[in-house]
């Protein structure tokens, strides 16, 4: 495999609109994201994923973009942007952006064209249709929606302010390339581009993602744009199964560098249905997932790989035990993602332990999935109670409450009222804390990070899943020619000891406690812990 720079990348999520904020308006923004740069620094990643800082009427909190070319004025502006581009480069850590071009604002310019007339050129840039079928949008109802000027109705697959883009039509797709082109001459690293894999959608055969023409566009941007520099793209492909993963990133098909899949992610919702209907999550089945994207890359391409990002509940509280071992668990499912081959992506505070927000007032979930799913379920008739169980676990609220940085009022994120409330345990769970704690979780993540950037077996080594069907610990090796490495994880709370049959002379590399109960042959494991041995 030919080896590119982000082989050894760690990835940091940043949600701009919960970050820092540093007017004191309760809104984050760009220079609070300045101000912070030397603590993601310090946390060792090289790479920032920035969530859409464009102009936008924030009916999606960004992902519906009114100007591709400016900058969202509560964010700050392009020169605040530059500045955060060329501060974080002086640090060697490179920014890829969110790149959302499946559907725009509907204030965008081009829409507000296209609503004019059938014959406005703009007109083409969106889907239409005189006669809507039963597609549904993801936030909930139809995914049409009715302009009575033109007696016509527009796809929506997301929120109605998110008009579907015409990826057929060239003109459009030339717009989006100049874009494209417009941002990498700004010295940005690459992409992560938002529900990519729904660009070829054919509407009126009711094919949303992985359309016929889906990787021709994807190919053709890639030409017309980054393909000629050494980037990052990751896309964002909810349809990707192992059969057409290499289509989107086999280096030859010049397409993505890497995906985000979410098989493993989807295995606690009942299959078929909407991820609010939750199904416990079977450890041997994760086992099994995980292990069959590890298995399938080795020749196919690149893993991403994540357990967080602002639409994800966190992971502490949906898989771990947030509440007696938190700390534990949040080390745990860190150790045993940062072992895999493929390039980690960190969600803000991941990597100080964060958890979902609970409250029992719909009011403090503003966004617009959770509130439209809220109204269809009780127009069909669900229980509030159960909506709200739902919420609890699910809602992408959970992750978008404001980064606590220390136990001053609001976690310190604002001076002024919050855009969004500020999880309660910020008094425990915040960066300080961590900072000043030498076992800390942020600093079992910094190790994790470091351990990548200089060990090939991390990097490189093949991926083989140790006893498959053992129900309580996911155990795996990493092999690149004579070394090997040996990545131990209890995923429950039940002590239990695990045989290492054959595997010798082990060293130590990582613990998730502070010492380890090692003999012959075999590991004593506490609640949770995770291990990394090598030979
Ligand atoms: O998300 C795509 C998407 O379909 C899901 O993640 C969505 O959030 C939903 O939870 C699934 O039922 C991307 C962005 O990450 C998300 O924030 C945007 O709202 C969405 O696209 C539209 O741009
Ligand atoms: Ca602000």
């Amino acid at each position: 495999m030919t080896e590119k720079w982000w082989h050894k990348s760690v990835v940091y999520q940043i949600y701009p609109r919960s970050f820092y904020d540093s007017n004191g308006d309760g809104i984050g923004d760009i220079q609070g994201i300045l101000q912070h740069i030397d603590y993601i620094k310090k946390l060792g990643v090289d790479v920032i994923w920035l969530c859409p800082v464009y102009d936008s009427p924030n009916d999606d909190n960004g992902y519906d973009i009114r100007d591709y070319e400016a900058v969202m004025s509560e964010f700050g502006t392009m020169a605040d942007l530059e500045n955060l581009i060329r501060e974080c480069e002086k640090r060697d850590i490179k920014i890829i952006m969110d790149l959302v071009v499946n559907h725009t604002s509907d204030e965008h310019f081009w829409f507000k064209e296209a609503k004019k007339s059938k014959d406005n050129p703009y007109h083409d840039f969106y889907i239409w249709t005189d006669s809507p079928n039963e597609l549904k949008s993801n936030f909930g109802g139809s995914a049409w929606e009715y302009v009575e000027e033109l007696d016509q109705y527009y796809l929506h697959f997301y929120s109605k302010k998110q008009p579907d883009l015409n990826w057929k039509n060239e003109n459009m797709r030339k717009e989006i390339y100049k874009m494209i082109n417009f941002w990498l001459d700004k010295g940005i690293s690459g992409f992560r581009m938002d529900v990519i894999d729904l660009i070829g959608k054919e509407p009126e055969k009711l094919i949303k993602e992985n359309g016929p023409k889906l990787h021709y566009y994807i190919n053709e941007m890639h030409n017309n744009t980054y393909g000629k520099k050494d980037l990052l793209t990751v896309g964002e492909t909810w349809g990707a199964t192992i059969d057409n993963a290499g289509l989107f990133c086999n280096p030859e098909r010049n397409e993505l560098s890497m995906i985000f899949q979410f098989e493993q992610i989807q295995l606690d919702k009942e299959k078929g249905k909407h991820r609010w209907d939750i199904k416990k999550l079977d450890l041997v089945e994760l086992k099994e997932v995980l292990s069959k994207w590890q298995y399938a890359m080795e020749d196919k391409g690149w893993n991403s790989l994540f357990w967080n990002n602002h639409d994800l509940p966190r992971i502490v509280s949906r898989w771990g035990n947030d509440r007696e071992y938190r700390k534990e668990c949040a080390k745990m499912f860190g150790t045993l993602l940062h072992g895999m081959k493929g390039t980690p992506y960190i969600y803000q505070g991941e990597e100080i332990g964060m958890t979902n927000f609970y409250s029992d007032n719909i009011e403090d979930y503003p966004d617009i999935e959770t509130q439209n799913v809220y109204k269809e379920r009780i127009e069909q008739g669900f229980n509030k109670k159960d909506i709200m169980h739902s919420i609890h676990i699910k809602a992408r609220d959970n992750a978008r409450t404001p980064m606590q940085w220390n136990d001053s009022e609001n976690g310190g994120f604002t001076t002024g009222k919050p855009w969004m409330k500020v999880n309660e345990n910020y008094k425990y769970i915040n960066v300080d804390e961590n900072l000043n704690d030498e076992n800390s979780i942020f600093y079992h993540y910094q190790k994790l990070i470091n351990l990548r950037k200089n060990n090939k077996v991390i990097q490189y080594g093949k991926y083989i899943l140790l006893d498959e069907n053992n129900p309580s610990v996911y155990a795996y090796k990493r092999v690149l020619d004579d070394k090997s490495i040996v990545v131990i994880c209890n995923f429950y709370e039940n002590p239990i000891t695990f045989e290492l049959d054959g595997i010798e002379k082990l060293n130590v590399v990582l613990n998730s406690y502070k010492d380890t109960n090692i003999e012959t042959g075999k590991i004593h494991l506490r609640s949770y812990e995770a291990v990394i041995l090598e030979n």
